[in-house]
């Protein structure tokens, strides 16, 4: 596939279908936004009890640097009707699936405001270069705050439907099931929640009497990340930790430092809390689910001062 020559159609439930070219992509206003992927499954392995699926512990997730045109832009040429109600996108990619028979292309829908959404973009750079091919060549949509199954990568075409999309990678997976026997009260995945990792201290490490700092990382998917306190006593008693904010950045993730000084020995349970501009505050305990999706407890790392 030669960009080229590379194209896509958007059709369905607008007045003028048409073709874009990935010239003509480049050749329209473009914006650069950072932002945070994490996948749904990001921490599934910290789940009790555990759950089907990749046992990802803290590393599913990464930010980037994504240049490209809004969908909105794209959605001005063709129109939408009055009646439309979603966007779907549709993957390069196909497979099998264990639980269906056939082979499933990789579609998705965003429902229309998420779809308009000014930063929601359709991408050609990553990190100021084409997308590497794994992460999306030639065009990938990126869908800012959601969980990344919403960032479909490989576009092949858009379609706006008048209906609600029924894909399996939309009400069989990235569905929140919160029973393990039954479907009651199951609801899709859509914005990321509320969470922070630590990445310094390691996890399980020993470390000498005196001065530490304690940092990582928090991010969410509504608003934008207001506190991060840590514990340093398994959650007896907290403190705000620094947050490195910049406004102009709202969906990448934030650093945040604590400086910790470890006087007497012992072994010691470091907590970290992330709250964001909604309230919404990590939580003791994450809320269970069969497919293991949205994990988001307290961060927790375990270090021995000797
Ligand atoms: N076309 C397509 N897009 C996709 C997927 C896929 O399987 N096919 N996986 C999704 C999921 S579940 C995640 S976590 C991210 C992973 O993005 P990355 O490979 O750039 O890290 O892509 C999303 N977009
Ligand atoms: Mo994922």
């Amino acid at each position: 596939m030669t960009t080229h020559f590379f194209c896509f159609p958007i059709e369905g439930s607008v007045y003028v279908p048409r073709i874009f070219t990935y010239q003509e992509l480049l050749a329209l206003p473009s914006k650069t936004i950072k932002i945070v992927l994490e996948c749904a499954g990001n921490k599934r392995a910290l789940f009790h009890p555990n759950t089907y699926g990749e046992q990802w512990k803290e590393g599913a997730i990464g930010q980037a640097y994504w240049k490209g045109v809004s969908l909105t832009t794209l959605l001005q040429y063709t129109g939408v009707h009055h009646s439309a109600r979603e966007v779907v996108v549709e993957g390069y990619d196909t497979g099998p699936r264990t639980d269906m028979e056939g082979t499933f292309r990789y579609v998705r829908s965003l429902p229309l405001h998420k779809a308009l959404h000014p930063d929601t973009i359709i991408a050609y750079e990553l990190n100021g270069r084409p997308i590497p091919y794994k992460h999306g060549y030639p065009l990938r949509l990126l869908v800012p705050q959601w969980y990344a199954m919403a960032s479909v990568k490989w576009i092949k075409k858009i379609t706006v439907i008048d209906d609600t999309f029924q894909g399996p990678f939309q009400t069989t997976d990235y569905v929140y099931y919160p029973h393990k026997n039954n479907d009651v009260g199951k609801h899709p995945v859509t914005t990321m929640n509320s969470n922070s990792t630590i990445q310094q201290p390691l996890h399980l490490s020993t470390l000498s009497q005196g001065a530490h700092l304690i940092k990582g990382i928090a991010w969410t998917g509504e608003g934008t990340t207001t506190a991060v306190d840590i514990s340093i006593d398994n959650g007896h008693t907290w403190l705000p930790a620094s947050l490195q904010q910049n406004s102009a950045e709202p969906y990448s993730w934030v650093r945040w430092s604590f400086r910790w000084h470890a006087e007497k020995k012992g072994e010691y349970t470091l907590l970290s809390r992330a709250t964001d501009s909604l309230g919404r505050v990590q939580p003791p305990i994450a809320v269970w689910n069969r497919k293991g999706y949205g994990y988001n407890a307290l961060c927790m790392t375990k270090v021995k001062i000797e």
